[in-house]
């Protein structure tokens, strides 16, 4: 699987802003995470990405609780979600598992077991959750 960050997406001042109040973009523009394939089946999986944006970002599988949906998180003061919970982290450039961050340009990993259920793919760098940065992953049986 493979996870892409398109840092370089379209940007504009007409964007609904989330209901945080933060901007729903940074300098750079709006950010995106996008999982290939979007569904894939349970057992073990090696979440690869990507980072083609601009800024440093991560990843991070957090499972969704029932009728919760992606980007519904809370946002902390600090600009950052909870990883309580977290199933893996792919933030370590050129390398596997948590690191300080996926430098624009290069790739990272991380292998994750998922059983059956709805996933969450994030970046929790500060303010790119609210700029966008999650995705739905659903695991089947
Ligand atoms: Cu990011």
């Amino acid at each position: 699987m493979t996870v892409w960050d398109m840092g370089r997406m379209r940007r504009g001042p007409n964007w609904p802003v989330p209901n945080n109040g933060r901007p729903a973009w940074y300098g750079m523009g709006m950010m995106r995470l996008v999982a290939h394939p979007t569904t894939i089946p349970a057992g073990k999986v090696t979440v690869r990405v990507v980072n083609e944006g601009t800024v440093t970002h991560e990843v991070i599988v957090l499972p969704l609780s029932a009728g919760q949906t992606a980007g519904e998180r809370a946002i902390g003061s600090d600009g950052r979600v909870s990883e309580a919970g977290s199933l893996g982290e792919a933030s370590r450039t050129c390398g596997s598992g948590a690191g300080d961050g996926i430098a624009s340009g290069a790739a990272a990993w991380t292998t994750v077991t998922l059983r059956p259920g709805r996933y969450e793919l994030l970046c929790n760098v500060p303010g790119h959750y609210a700029a966008g940065m999650y995705t739905e992953l659903d695991v089947t049986k």
